[in-house]
């Protein structure tokens, strides 16, 4: 693993602090980041415990997003029509946004954070509140095996892959289907997105490493669909080799070819990228400077695992931004971990209350610009550091 990016000491990003923790210190680790020329995957080179992230704890909600829920809505149609499949598996199931969209006879939800895995239950959805394993998948499909496995932000998030492969092995029917969906590679360094790195997500896969990585499992990727959640997403297909149900798409060639040309499976490219990196930090930093200079009154946006990176690794001057504001419940009168901005709860957007928005969440810049209509009518403008760091 060659280290081409550092974005220097980071808390946990999920650690929302209350208040009555904000004088002790926090434990950061360094978040730096590797391309494996073999493997041509990129990852976070210290990875944190997975206990200590996905806990009873664990503040994000899928089901607080609109578009999220619209996406989930979308796929779940598709997925019914095109692969008719009796049981579904979901590795990673959160609040169950996307189980929510099939009978409660037909879906099974894997999730190790309690707090999200009851209320799933509570919902009436059957819920394993486990990591997924090849344990966990002889136990559930002890009496029937699974046609469709969905995992959406997961994989992403476990460093050790090869035992959620080796457990799809076992759980699913030799024509079924594992659909895996998270963040693009490609997507992430044509935008500047370096704040998709943070400990959660070990790896940022591009479909070149995937498919080196899946093929020892007897698995090959048949069909990519290219998403715009979470700033641009890989939405893969995957079989068993010897399915022949299904013929690997044309869309998969295109993918891989347009990652080639990019040069995903050179390291020169990531070193392009790091330099990127550090200028996108200097200016970003001009920019709340100046805007401080002139007195303006700035707040964030969606308090999101991202943000973390961005404003720790930019160490952004304390006090420059006021506060967030978030939907989401678990988040609110809470503070982001290091830069121990308070979180409040949202309310629309005025400008009376202030004159520039820093947005946190810029992967959902349309669903917020929609619901902030009023205060962009009126003259309010946003902060974003994607594709660079400017005002818009
Ligand atoms: P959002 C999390 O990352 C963590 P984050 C995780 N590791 C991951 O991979 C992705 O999710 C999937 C708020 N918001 O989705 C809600 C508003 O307040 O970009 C959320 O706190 N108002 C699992 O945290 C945050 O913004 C709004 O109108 O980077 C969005 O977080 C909208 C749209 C969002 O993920």
């Amino acid at each position: 693993m060659k280290k081409f990016l550092d974005l220097g000491l980071q808390p946990l990003a999920n650690s929302y602090l209350l208040k009555k923790d904000l004088n002790r210190k926090e434990k950061k680790f360094r978040l730096s980041v590797g391309f494996d020329e073999k493997k041509y995957l990129v990852s976070i080179l210290n990875t944190v415990p997975k206990e200590k992230m996905f806990n009873e704890n664990y503040p994000y909600k899928s089901s607080e997003s609109y578009t999220m829920k619209k996406e989930f809505r979308k796929l779940s149609e598709k997925i019914k029509k095109k692969f008719r499949p009796n049981m579904v598996l979901e590795i990673g199931s959160n609040d169950g946004a996307f189980l929510k969209n099939f009978n409660k006879k037909n879906i099974v939800g894997v999730e190790p954070c309690r707090n999200l895995a009851n209320i799933t239950k509570r919902k009436g959805y059957k819920t394993f509140c486990e990591y997924w394993d090849s344990k966990l998948a002889k136990i559930i499909t002890k009496d029937q095996k699974i046609d469709l496995i969905y995992s959406a932000n997961t994989l992403s998030h476990i460093e050790n892959y090869s035992e959620i492969f080796k457990a799809v092995d076992l759980a699913l029917t030799n024509k079924g289907v594992l659909v895996l969906e998270d963040p693009s590679l490609l997507e992430c360094l044509k935008n500047g997105a370096y704040d998709q790195f943070y400990c959660e997500h070990v790896y940022v896969f591009s479909a070149i490493a995937l498919q080196k990585i899946i093929d020892p499992f007897n698995l090959e990727i048949f069909d990519i669909e290219n998403t715009r959640t979470h700033g641009g997403s890989n939405r893969y297909f995957i079989k068993k080799k010897n399915n022949n149900f299904y013929k690997v798409s044309k869309n998969v060639r295109n993918n891989i070819s347009k990652e080639m040309k990019f040069g995903l499976h050179k390291f020169t490219t990531y070193k392009n990228f790091s330099r990127k990196v550090v200028k996108s930090k200097i200016k970003l930093n001009k920019l709340f400077n100046n805007l401080l200079k002139k007195n303006k009154n700035i707040i964030g946006y969606g308090a999101t695992a991202k943000s973390c990176t961005v404003l720790n690794y930019c160490k952004i001057k304390k006090g420059a931004i006021k506060y967030f504001y978030d939907t989401t419940s678990f988040k609110i009168g809470k503070y982001l971990p290091g830069s121990k901005i308070e979180i409040k709860k949202y309310k629309k957007l005025n400008k009376e209350d202030t004159d520039i928005v820093y947005l946190g969440a810029w992967n959902f810049k349309d669903e917020i610009f929609k619901k902030e209509k009023h205060f962009i009518k009126s003259g309010g403008k946003f902060i974003t550091h994607i594709p660079l760091p400017k005002i818009i």
